[in-house]
């Protein structure tokens, strides 16, 4: 099988309504969805994204500049393709827009790996389950009222999650307690609650926050401060009970090696698109593996679903809704599991039809 052609289309997903973290303001995510055609007539299919579209020429640019190292090759030689590709963008920098023009390409050519054996890839890398524990993650934001929040929660329980997080650092710990507090009336004592605090605060105010939240249970507390802050990471990891959980922000095996010999967290949260492809997102696996950490991995919840079902060490899907409009499959919720799906390559496949009635960028 050789790739003959490689397309790319930008378009717009807006948003019901303008929503906010610590860090983020966010109206609409901008896709850059990335087709390979090959001489077998299978279509390879994968997609990054911009919060609000901003700069996605930049990505797409990326993607289209490494046509050089796809074009007439066989995508079962993705490793060579990686490599190849990784070698060349050394100059440019292994993080950042580089890293996720590679991550789409090799998801992409592991979908046509998939798509040409017939089979959903967690059996092509060993199958060890087919659902996965995941939660509820776009909603309960940093923008919403109390009222909101209740209102979200209760959505969140009827559509039949079992577990969901809450946007924190809002600069008050009285406020953001208060919040965990509304949520938690609401869902009661069995539902999985997690906070994402988006880098918002120091290492003693996350210290202080985490310990007033201890009380509430939490699956995990997440990026209390910045990214590139691992001491700070790895004092709030030290100093509470409470799982920290980080790395969404980090790229490639690299990053996450740093983050694990910093200890700066005990739950990896890697990225398809910063992580560099299911290529690197398994050896990022096994290296939390080795490392007695289990991973949890951010957004993409279609694209990931087969890692989810091969790594043992993967312990929940982030689930957004936010890329439905793209995918003629929906993702199955139930009692707070996804199921891996068994068709083949990634399992989810562009629809075309609604694809044409997005905003184009
Ligand atoms: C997040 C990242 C980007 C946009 C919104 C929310 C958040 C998450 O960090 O983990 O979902
Ligand atoms: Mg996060």
């Amino acid at each position: 099988m050789k790739i003959t052609r490689l397309k790319t289309r930008l378009v717009s997903l807006p948003l019901p309504k303008p929503i906010t973290t610590a860090l983020h303001d966010m109206r609409s995510v901008g896709c850059c969805l990335l087709e390979l055609e090959t001489d077998q007539g299978l279509i390879g299919e994968a997609y990054l994204f911009t919060l609000n579209g901003v700069r996605l020429k930049s990505f797409n640019e990326m993607i289209c500049g490494l046509e050089n190292f796809i074009i007439g090759k066989d995508p079962h030689f993705v490793s060579q393709i990686w490599e190849a590709i990784w070698k060349e963008i050394n100059p440019t920098g292994h993080k950042g827009v580089t890293i996720a023009a590679l991550s789409t390409i090799d998801t992409a050519c592991w979908d046509l790996i998939g798509k040409a054996a017939g089979k959903p890839l967690h059996h092509l890398f060993g199958a060890c389950r087919d659902t996965i524990p995941t939660y509820a993650s776009s909603g309960l934001w940093l923008s919403y009222s109390e009222a909101e929040l209740e209102i979200e929660a209760q959505r969140f329980l009827d559509q039949g999650f079992r577990a969901m997080k809450i946007r924190l650092g809002s600069g008050s710990i009285q406020n953001d307690v208060n919040r965990v507090e509304t949520v938690r009336a609401v869902v009661g004592e069995d539902i999985g609650l997690l906070v994402d605090i988006n880098q918002g605060l120091d290492a003693k105010a996350a210290i202080r926050l985490g310990r007033e939240l201890e009380a509430y249970n939490l699956i995990w507390m997440e990026e209390p401060v910045p990214a590139y802050d691992l001491d700070g990471h790895a004092k709030v990891t030290a100093a509470l009970d409470t799982p920290i959980a980080s790395g969404e922000t980090e790229y490639t095996r690299f990053g996450m090696q740093a983050m694990i010999t910093a200890k700066a967290c005990d739950i990896l949260m890697p990225d398809l698109q910063r992580i560099g492809g299911l290529t690197e997102m398994r050896r990022v696996a096994a290296l939390a593996s080795a490392n007695n950490m289990q991973i949890s991995t951010h957004f993409f919840p279609e694209q990931s679903l087969s890692i989810a079902g091969s790594e043992p060490n993967c312990m929940s899907i982030e689930h957004v809704d936010w890329f439905n409009d793209l995918f003629a499959e929906d993702l199955e919720i139930k009692d707070g599991h996804i199921r891996i799906p068994d068709r083949p390559g990634t399992g989810f496949s562009f629809d075309q039809a609604r694809i044409q009635r997005l905003t184009r960028l």
